[in-house]
């Protein structure tokens, strides 16, 4: 049962933000707006939710995901890759509570590069996590007994822009990561090519959270039989940010 999150507001200068998406520039009110709607929907499921505010100097501060990777008994304060993004985590730990632990140099890694699921915890290698960063999360989390496992990223930004759990022993995927033999063993479900977006679908204590205005996606994951609540994302996706990311939760 997840009890909490860790959110950061979107600030003014968010259309600032690293981009490969093409999809023009945000609009910082309406993505505030989304936002809150974001914020409730936690909440209406049950978790108590920190905001912190909008960090000045770093427009994708409110992507929460990539400077921690939080598991039961440990948190895992991240050197984000992009060197625009260094220096996101430091008020993040302070947020913080209980154990917490740090990558250290050469270690990059963001969040949104780390799928837990069960026992299994998938780290992506992409454009902003290195091998260091993998090697060094994985000697954190396997002495807490997670079997910690590479995954060449390939496209796409973060593991998590294409690969999330579902619950029990089922994923939802691109297709390309649907194939990689890392997750055999597993029941996949495929979004289409062109809702890869939908694919960063997130489970909150037994509810769906997805990107709205995604049909074929939305389908597929009313098969799985749980409650599924579309949200508006439009604003964080045209900053190449998903559901995931919005959010820390423990
Ligand atoms: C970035 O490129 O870092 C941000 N514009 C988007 C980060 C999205 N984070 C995530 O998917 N975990």
């Amino acid at each position: 049962m997840i009890t909490h999150a860790l959110c950061r507001r979107p600030g003014p200068d968010m259309a600032g933000g690293l981009t490969t998406a093409g999809l023009g520039l945000p609009d910082p009110e309406l993505a505030l707006h989304q936002h809150s709607a974001y914020v409730a929907a936690l909440k209406a499921l049950g978790l108590d939710v920190d905001v912190l505010p909008a960090l000045a100097g770093h427009p994708d501060a409110c992507f929460v995901e990539d400077t921690a990777v939080l598991v039961p008994d440990l948190a895992v304060v991240t050197r984000p890759g992009a060197p625009s993004r260094q220096g996101e985590q430091e008020s993040v730990a302070q947020a913080l509570a209980g154990p917490v632990t740090r990558l250290t140099e050469p270690a990059t890694l963001d969040g949104g590069d780390v799928l837990v699921a069960e026992r299994t915890c998938w780290i992506g290698l992409s454009g902003r996590t290195n091998a260091d960063g993998a090697l060094q999360l994985a000697a954190a989390l396997r002495p807490l007994g997670y079997d910690c496992i590479t995954v060449e990223v390939g496209a796409g930004l973060h593991l998590k822009s294409g690969m999330n759990h579902l619950g029990g022993r089922r994923l939802l995927a691109t297709p390309d990561l649907a194939r990689n033999p890392a997750f055999t063993g597993w029941e996949v479900l495929v979004v289409p090519e062109d809702e890869s977006y939908a694919a960063n679908t997130l489970l909150v204590n037994g509810t769906l959270l997805t990107p709205a205005g995604f049909p074929c996606t939305r389908a597929l994951i009313d098969t799985c039989g749980l409650p599924v609540r579309e949200l508006e994302l439009s604003e964080f996706e045209k900053v190449d940010g998903g559901l995931t990311c919005l959010s820390l939760r423990f």
